[in-house]
């Protein structure tokens, strides 16, 4: 077996009291990799490194080209090494090895924007309103950043934080998914190869309420960056309150997508399953709340109930396969609980809610993608993060109607809209509280675009200008240019 280490202060370490954790292929629950098991000590040192870094080393001091060099440098190698990255992830997180290609793909691109991006933003010069002054304003590396990742997209998650923090001159400490290290892991090695310096950039391993929590709670930790869900979040913004450390939150969604009935029919369901069922509903934008419009609910939901059923459950690494196991056995349980609390609402089951049969799958963590119907917005199940492969169905009348709906949640991270009324879909995009919203299309994101929530769905935003912009504070520099007493006192 594969055994790996942490990476602090430009070392490949053990943890101090020498524990390690089996991670498991969730497809068959093979034993794949050994990996350090940190606590609070281990963390400290990660800490202690990066905070040594910022304070008295050169990284922050070093030009933005240079600094955007190095980060592109890593767009290279994970070019380079896309195949071993890709098979890693499916290996780790049971997602089809095509999908974990076109993670890749986007990973090096993030790392490739933030490298250009880097030396792009030269500070503003302001008109001064006082006699004989100049004023600047710039942007600095907000110091030590702490970075924590979820197991849904575990290295692309990965790179929307270390790509930004790094171009604008910070020093980090990240801490993958206890469950799915093995690509954060790959990725340090290929940091350390591209030259980033010793204590920049640091990876710590281990249960979040150990090591994740302590980079929330730390004094020495400057930011904090996490994707995960809502009650962890919540459990980190207390956490970050004791030195008020900047804070960037992306805590999910439970995303509408509205379908009227002037929608292409063919592209609407074929795109509402993709919407859904993409990586087992493991999605933070997933489209689990399918809304449709009254004229087409019926043909819709049967249109889409014959292709779900078609959905071809496997092993990521069979190119046939169109979907993986859900991450754990825990994960589960917990959308099977989701399918008995949507029984007991009375929602109506129409496909899936339990595992599959085939001899095939029994070792895996997998379950049927799963289809309601008769949702409404006072059901658990469709106000809920399920995170697995269900979907809820609302059906509504006008366009008031849909709007009303869509934003009955707590959540704000993403949502679309089928018509071909474009003049609709831009009323309606005004209208949604939500982070992104698609027009004729679900799920597109690139580096180029913010990407975040509005509500309970987070904090900050990553990706885009915006996602390097968290990581930077402004300042205001002043000069006066004729100075002379005041005779004030
Ligand atoms: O996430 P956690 P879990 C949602 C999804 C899922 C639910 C729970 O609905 O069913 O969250 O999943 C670290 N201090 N999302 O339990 O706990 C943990 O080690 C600091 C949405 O797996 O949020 C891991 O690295 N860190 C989502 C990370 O937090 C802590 C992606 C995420 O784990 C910690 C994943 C603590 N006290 C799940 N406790 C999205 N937004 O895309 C845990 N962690």
């Amino acid at each position: 077996m594969n055994k790996k280490h942490m990476y602090i202060n430009g070392k490949w370490v053990p943890a101090v009291d020498g524990n390690t954790r089996t991670i498991i292929n969730p497809f068959n629950q093979e034993e794949i990799a050994e990996v350090p098991e940190g606590n609070e000590t281990d963390t400290q040192l990660a800490i202690d490194a990066a905070r040594e870094a910022f304070d008295n080393g050169e990284w922050r001091h070093t030009s933005a080209t240079e600094r955007g060099k190095l980060v592109s440098k890593i767009a290279e190698l994970i070019e380079r090494d896309h195949q071993e990255l890709a098979e890693l992830e499916t290996l780790d997180s049971g997602k089809t090895l095509t999908e974990s290609l076109d993670d890749m793909s986007d990973i090096a691109e993030v790392f490739r924007y933030y490298g250009g991006l880097a030396d792009k933003d030269g500070g503003e010069v302001i008109e001064s309103p006082l006699p004989d002054s100049k004023s600047k304003v710039v942007r600095e590396p907000v110091g030590v950043c702490g970075q924590i990742t979820p197991w849904n997209y575990p290295l692309l998650q990965a790179s929307w934080k270390l790509a930004p923090a790094l171009a604008a001159g910070n020093t980090l400490v990240i801490k993958p998914s206890e469950i799915t290290p093995l690509t954060t892991i790959k990725v340090m090695e290929l940091i350390e190869e591209a030259g980033i310096p010793n204590g920049v950039a640091n990876l710590v391993l281990g249960q979040g309420s150990k090591t994740g929590q302590l980079l929330a709670e730390s004094t020495s930790v400057d930011l904090i960056s996490f994707t995960g869900g809502i009650e962890t979040g919540r459990k980190i913004m207390t956490a970050a309150s004791g030195n008020f450390k900047k804070i960037a939150l992306e805590l999910g969604g439970k995303n509408p997508n509205i379908v009227f009935e002037d929608a292409d029919f063919e592209t609407a369901v074929d795109q509402a399953l993709n919407a859904v069922f993409f990586h087992a509903g493991q999605v933070c934008s997933a489209g689990a709340r399918l809304l449709i419009q009254d004229s087409i609910h019926d043909e819709f939901v049967q249109a889409l109930v014959e292709r779900t059923k078609q959905i071809k459950l496997g092993n990521g690494f069979d190119p046939s396969t169109q979907s993986g196991p859900l991450i754990s056995k825990e994960h589960r349980e917990k959308v099977e609980n989701y399918v008995a609390i949507g029984i007991n609402e009375g929602a109506n089951l129409l496909t899936g809610g339990k595992r599959p049969e085939a001899e095939e799958l029994q070792s895996g963590f997998f379950y049927e993608p799963t289809i309601f119907t008769d949702c409404d917005t006072s059901m658990r199940i469709v106000q809920e993060e399920t995170f697995g492969p269900l979907l809820t169905i609302e059906r509504f009348s006008n366009e008031e109607k849909a709007v009303e709906l869509a934003n009955d949640s707590k959540y704000g991270l993403a949502g679309a809209v089928w018509t071909k009324d474009i003049r609709k879909a831009e009323r309606l995009s005004g209208k949604l509280r939500m982070g992104t919203v698609w027009i004729n299309d679900f799920h597109p994101y690139f580096a180029q675009a913010p990407w975040g929530g509005y509500k309970s769905s987070g904090i900050g935003r990553e990706l885009g200008r915006q996602g390097l912009e968290e990581y930077t504070e402004v300042k205001h520099v002043y000069e006066n240019t004729n100075p002379a007493p005041l005779h004030w006192f």
